[in-house]
């Protein structure tokens, strides 16, 4: 259980850290061995597997075939309590703090501790801060809660640090799976100069370039599952 301090210890030398996200619901079992192959030759750290919309039981089978293939942590970012299974190492135990919906703040953690109770797993507890990019994700959907503006910078660093003042171990801004726009440097640099705990940015990041700015602001760890799913050959420009 050492996947927290882990990170914690990458941010205090200023190592980056880059989480390939794998969506259950759109991985193939039959692709996990080559694309997790790509996922060893790069420069990823962790591996995050979750989604919005996804069947009982598909979790645990994709968390148990992706641990034949790697060594790298692997960390649950589910989108409900179903998706909980203790074959991975660590969870994000995140409360949706961006919303103001009581089930993603405090009621499906409840429910989830029937599950977590008896399991190995590390418990990360995470500040989730949904922030607007240009449209509508899923998180929004099925969540059923606004996305915070771009433009409401005070608003998105006094969230971010209420959430380390209730002491949240790590803050996640996520602009959104498949972002039209992925959170700006400047959000992210007044986030973090706030902030003592680590920072993850996620959504809607696609190049190369996006990564190193994000890493520039601030971003202590990024998280990237569409680009991937969309091409893999973007693999090839994150080569160790
Ligand atoms: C979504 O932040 C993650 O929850 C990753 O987003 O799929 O757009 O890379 P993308």
């Amino acid at each position: 259980k050492n996947i927290f301090q882990n990170i914690n210890t990458s941010v205090a030398k200023n190592e980056k850290l880059l989480a390939v996200l794998i969506d259950p619901d759109k991985m193939k079992l039959t692709n996990v061995k080559s694309f997790i192959s790509k996922v060893n030759q790069s420069i990823a750290t962790h591996i995050f597997v979750g989604g919005s919309d996804v069947d009982t039981g598909l979790t645990e089978t994709l968390v148990l075939e992706i641990k034949k293939h790697t060594t790298l942590p692997v960390v649950l970012f589910p989108g409900d309590v179903i998706q909980i299974t203790n074959k991975a190492d660590a969870i994000l135990f995140l409360s949706l703090i961006s919303g103001r919906n009581p089930d993603y703040l405090i009621g499906k953690h409840v429910e989830a501790v029937s599950k977590l109770r008896d399991s190995n797993l590390e418990v990360i507890s995470t500040g989730y801060l949904l922030i607007e990019n240009g449209k509508q994700t899923s998180v929004e959907r099925v969540s059923q809660t606004k996305p915070i503006e771009r433009d409401q910078i005070q608003h998105i660093v006094d969230t971010a640090k209420a959430g380390e003042l209730l002491g949240m171990k790590l803050i996640y801004l996520e602009a959104g799976s498949g972002a039209t726009h992925a959170i700006e440097p400047y959000i992210i640099s007044k986030v973090k100069q706030e902030l003592r705990i680590p920072l993850i940015v996620g959504g809607g990041i696609r190049t190369k370039t996006e990564i190193e700015l994000a890493y520039k602001a601030g971003a202590d760890l990024i998280v990237i599952g569409t680009a991937f799913e969309k091409d893999e050959t973007f693999f090839d420009h994150l080569r160790k």
